[in-house]
């Protein structure tokens, strides 16, 4: 209970932050977009992971706020970046909770209205428990946010359970292959499960990209299998906004 309430103190002080971690073309390296991540900063001068938070501020109720927020923040950031001449997509997690909040493709459609944020500019990632929840309001939901135009991602897919069959009746735009599958490869047993991903993607007409890509021996095997995109500490961390705009300037 102490870990809430010192959130929702942190939070209404404006203490959390966003992050964004850089995703790349795998053919040319091109910047494609990047993912905002939240950062609550503790009083060691660390960061209390979200891995710790996200799930007991869900539990708490208190991710729907904190959701809304981030959304708010890659807003502002994705107009400040396309002001330099860089319009690129800004991906923002969405949790269970916020998800399921009625009317929740209307709140994503007249936010994107307050900063004036073309629809296709932002993605929007739901985990797999997002669609094996209540298939028929999230499919409802998904369809209202296809027709708004926002992109749709299923973050570490390949971790749930979803069933695959309904995969192809969901508007679905990228599946993010989670880092499990890429933490070991080349290894042939991960290697076939990326495999399988990323062509499951093609045959769906979806975009694969591969998540925490370390080394060059994955990026290589994500290349030949045919993995569109790459996000990892290889070629970036999550970082504040200040940096992500030097990043972007030092590459042009
Ligand atoms: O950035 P990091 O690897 O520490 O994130 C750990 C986990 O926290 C990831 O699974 C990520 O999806 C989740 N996370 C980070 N930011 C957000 C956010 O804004 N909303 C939600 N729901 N989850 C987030
Ligand atoms: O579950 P989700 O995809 O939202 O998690 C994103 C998290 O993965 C971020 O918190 C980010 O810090 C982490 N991450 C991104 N790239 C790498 C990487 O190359 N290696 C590791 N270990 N973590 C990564
Ligand atoms: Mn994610
Ligand atoms: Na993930």
């Amino acid at each position: 209970l102490g870990i809430i309430r010192q959130l929702r103190h942190d939070f209404a002080r404006e203490k959390l932050q966003v992050w964004y971690q850089p995703q790349l073309a795998l053919d040319d390296l091109s910047l494609i977009g990047c993912e905002a991540l939240l950062r609550w900063p503790s009083e060691d001068g660390g960061f209390i992971s979200p891995a710790v938070f996200v799930p007991l501020a869900e539990d708490a109720g208190l991710i729907v706020d904190i959701g809304q927020w981030v959304l708010e923040q890659a807003c502002q950031q994705q107009k400040r970046l396309e002001a330099l001449g860089e319009e690129i997509c800004i991906a923002v997690n969405v949790s269970v909770p916020q998800f399921k909040v009625k009317g929740y493709a209307q709140t994503v459609k007249s936010t994107l209205e307050k900063y004036g944020v073309k629809p296709a500019n932002i993605e929007l990632e739901v985990t797999e428990s997002v669609v094996m929840d209540e298939l028929e309001t999230v499919i409802n939901t998904l369809k209202e946010l296809k027709e708004l135009g926002v992109e749709v991602a299923i973050d570490d897919f390949g971790t749930g359970f979803s069933s695959l069959s309904y995969l192809q009746s969901l508007p679905l735009d990228r599946l993010k292959i989670d880092r499990a599958f890429v933490k070991d490869l080349p290894d042939n047993d991960t290697g076939a499960i990326a495999a399988l991903v990323v062509s499951l993607g093609a045959k769906l007409g979806l975009k694969t990209i591969a998540e925490g890509v370390e080394t060059q021996q994955q990026a290589e095997f994500l290349k030949n299998l045919g993995c569109d995109e790459v996000q990892g500490f290889m070629y970036a961390k999550p970082m504040p906004e200040h940096e992500l705009l030097e990043f972007i300037e030092t590459r042009n």
